[in-house]
């Protein structure tokens, strides 16, 4: 027989870091907005959630390594957005939260999730944060249960 782990959808008893960036403001409030929704519709208490605000994408991952390893969190959620604009400095800034993010993940052993939105433009942007694709952040908050559940499995 083989063995299966799979994580249940739940917030209920858990904890929760949040790591939100303020450029691009009008997009990320609707992730975070996403992203508490759906922790407190799988029973996750407001209590036991904090959010702390980083000015931009870029130091996202250094705020979410600190997150990790202070051990309170079951799961870490990345939350921003990083929009083209006419210079190169849009890749540097994606490259590296994407990078920054997935380092956060294995060096704490915490799960930390990836509900930042690369967009070419506002519009995609704003289609990913709660329009016509969905919302980022609620994705994120979902993930985070899932893989939250399966790391407490594992142990
Ligand atoms: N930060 C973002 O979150 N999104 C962006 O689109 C962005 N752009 O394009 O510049 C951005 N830049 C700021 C960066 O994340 C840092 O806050 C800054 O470099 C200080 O470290």
């Amino acid at each position: 027989m083989s063995k299966v782990v799979e994580g249940k959808i739940s917030g209920e008893g858990r904890t929760f870091g949040i790591v939100i960036s303020r450029f691009n403001e009008f997009v990320s409030l609707r992730l975070l907005e996403g992203a508490m929704d759906c922790l407190r519709r799988h029973g996750a208490d407001d209590d036991d959630i904090t959010i702390v605000w980083v000015p931009g994408a870029f130091d996202i991952p250094a705020v979410a390594k600190r997150m990790g390893d202070a051990g309170k969190y079951d799961a870490v959620l990345c939350l921003g957005a990083v929009i083209r604009g006419a210079t190169p400095h849009f890749d540097y800034v994606a490259a590296e939260v994407a990078k920054g993010v997935a380092n956060a993940a294995t060096q704490t052993g915490v799960p930390t999730v990836f509900g930042i939105v690369t967009a070419d433009n506002l519009e995609q942007a704003i289609e990913r944060a709660g329009a016509k694709a969905g919302n980022r952040g609620w994705d994120a908050a979902h993930a985070a249960m899932e893989l939250a559940d399966v790391y407490a499995k594992m142990e």
